[in-house]
């Protein structure tokens, strides 16, 4: 069985973060392996408080998984500060970590800031060129490409722009657009956009299962282009699956 890995923060509602991804890597038939980078005290209509997990837990978690298996994909979420992103940085050049899907987690569905100042710059710097695939919603890219997101003409700009940056693919997420949700994806070579119908409520995680399915896709031997589309035809069938088991929003169904 393929291995991915999941280095990003814990939602005690399992509707993101490591939690979530778990359940993604084993619907799609990978054995998923997480390190926490960030706790979170959150349930479905709040984050009420975030602790970082400090730089030298992260990396004993790290370096002891990793002496023990080599994951055939990894993905990171909410890494919330630059020491994170330093040790991400420094794990992957000390076991050769290959297959990196970020997901530039940068605020949560109910609208809390999940980064520290300057980390969203130091992930674009420092990680962005080691990338196989970047995963950012409109908000993120727009924030990441210091232009407006607002339709999927500016999601094809953005995702020209973000792909300087480094990665080997871009796909922006479009969840969050009025109309269709739309998908882009570009590397280079292929522009491709997909499509489908946007259903009623709020939803929570679905970047996280999002970038998890392309990293669990990957680690099945998927290309970019394989991953994206499968993806993305897998969390729309999630959200129509989709169950509200706090007051909050609700939590993907898979
Ligand atoms: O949906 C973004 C996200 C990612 N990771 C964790 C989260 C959230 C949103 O709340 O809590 C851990």
């Amino acid at each position: 069985m393929p291995t991915a890995l999941s280095i990003a923060g814990s939602d005690p509602t399992a509707g993101a973060g490591i939690l979530a991804d778990l359940t993604v890597f084993r619907t799609l038939g990978v054995h998923g392996l997480c390190v926490p980078a960030v706790l979170t005290a959150q349930n479905t209509s709040e984050v009420r408080d975030i602790y970082p997990v400090y730089s030298e837990c992260l990396r004993t978690q790290l370096e002891c998984l990793l002496e023990d298996m080599a994951p055939d994909a990894f993905k990171t979420g909410m890494l919330y500060s630059k020491s994170t992103v330093d040790v991400v940085f420094d794990t992957m050049h000390e076991f050769g970590l290959k297959n990196l899907v970020i997901d530039p987690v940068s605020v949560s569905s109910s609208g809390t800031s999940l980064v520290e100042d300057g980390m969203l710059d130091h992930l674009k710097q420092k990680l962005f060129p080691l990338a196989t695939v970047i995963t950012p919603n409109i908000y993120e890219a727009s924030l990441l490409s210091s232009r407006m997101v607002e339709s999927p003409t500016d999601m094809q700009e953005a995702a020209r722009a973000l792909l300087d940056m480094g990665p080997k693919a871009v796909v922006i997420t479009g969840g969050h657009l009025e109309g269709l949700i739309t998908d882009v994806f570009y590397d280079g070579t292929e522009a491709r956009l997909f499509t489908d119908e946007k259903l009623e409520g709020s939803f929570h995680g679905t970047g996280c299962a999002f970038s998890a399915a392309v990293a669990a896709l990957l680690a099945g031997g998927s290309t970019p282009l394989e991953a994206a589309a499968r993806a993305h035809k897998f969390v729309n069938k999630a959200i129509t699956c989709a169950d509200k088991p706090g007051g909050g929003m609700h939590i993907l169904g898979f």
